[in-house]
């Protein structure tokens, strides 16, 4: 990308501070702590780029607490994270789809105003295969007295969410955040290290054109769900002109990227295999559904808004359907009146 005088050069670290300047009694925390994310996300990028060149790819040995291998890029980007995120006391908790158990940071050091939970590589098991993968971050603001921070601060449903985004390691990298005034992307132009203002207030397409799912998985799926997506093939009540293309990378964050500029519905609907959904609630769905809803989209579990789930643990699961709004109303609907028919 070479740049003209006079181009666009809002690096992401600008923007930031232009939004605080939206919250006159911002103390500076929440700005800093959005810039170590872009930091930590500027060293994972770097690695990811090479990770075919130097000895981070393939399995670690060890498992996550989901049972999932953990690549050695995963445990690369979560101590990465781990490590840049709250450096400055910022931060009361840290939570992490890689540790069982969220860090609690002491009072002693700073504020503690904030709690960031992340997906630290999502689609990490498409790296090997040079597939864009990941990283999920939300941020929320903790409800305890400082010296009284527990698992409640962190279990807060996601309509309480102060910030979230994601960074998608692909042809290039960006970065898209939201601190509920829109949602904005930046690119990372590696040859001066800063994500620079490329995608200013994302809004999604009112149609979606593209739908995403894991079809191997229909064998497992209940007859309500095999019609829904039997109509996104063939069109909804038959109108051909609604028909939708497959498009699915099998990484969350390229698959709802994709949708978010293009116009998409995601689904990963619970099932046999799993009654729960596959997709973790606390740290890639209401992300997530923050960011869809701040672009005019929605998220929903099926039966309600992402949003509005009461979280009961950390590592739960929800079935997600998120994208283009209409079309996540209409699944909804279609699930309810499923659920109000007569088992057959
Ligand atoms: P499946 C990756 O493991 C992930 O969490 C998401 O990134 C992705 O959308 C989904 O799971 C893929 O799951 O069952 O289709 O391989």
């Amino acid at each position: 990308m070479t740049w003209e005088p006079g181009a666009n050069l809002t690096t992401v670290e600008s923007h930031i501070l232009e939004m605080q300047r939206l919250h006159p009694s911002a103390s500076g925390d929440f700005t800093s702590l959005l810039n170590d994310i872009t930091f930590a996300a500027k060293i994972v990028a770097r690695e990811v780029s090479r990770a075919g060149l130097v000895d981070i790819l393939g399995d670690t040995g060890a498992q996550n607490v989901q049972g999932e291998a953990v690549k050695k890029l995963d445990e690369y980007a979560n101590r990465t994270f781990m490590r840049c995120v709250g450096k400055r006391g910022q931060v009361c908790a840290l939570a992490s789809e890689e540790n069982e158990d969220p860090v609690f940071i002491a009072p002693a050091e700073g504020s503690g105003r904030y709690l960031v939970l992340f997906d630290p590589l999502d689609g990490s098991s498409n790296i090997d295969a040079n597939v864009s993968v990941g990283t999920i971050f939300s941020i929320s603001r903790r409800l305890s007295p400082r010296d009284r921070v527990s698992s409640q601060d962190l279990l807060q449903p996601g309509r309480n969410l102060a910030a979230a985004g994601y960074v998608i390691y692909g042809s290039s990298t960006m970065f898209v955040y939201t601190t509920g005034y829109g949602v904005h992307g930046f690119t990372l132009d590696p040859g001066i290290g800063e994500f620079l203002l490329s995608h200013a207030n994302i809004r999604i397409p009112f149609s979606a054109t593209v739908y995403s799912t894991n079809e191997g998985n229909e064998p497992d799926w209940g007859p309500a769900v095999r019609e829904i997506v039997r109509q996104l093939k063939h069109g909804r009540a038959g109108q051909a002109e609604t028909r939708m293309a497959a498009r699915y990378i099998g990484s969350l964050v390229a698959d709802f990227h994709r949708n978010l500029l293009h116009g998409g519905v995601y689904l990963y609907p619970g099932s046999r295999r799993h009654p729960q959904g596959k997709l973790r609630l606390m740290y890639e769905a209401n992300p997530l559904a923050f960011i869809v809803e701040q672009a005019g989209g929605y998220a929903s579990d099926g039966r309600r808004a992402i949003l509005d789930i009461p979280p009961r643990a950390l590592h739960e699961r929800t079935p997600l359907y998120i994208g283009c709004r209409d079309t996540v109303l209409w699944i909804e609907q279609c699930l309810e009146r499923a659920a109000g028919e007569p088992a057959g």
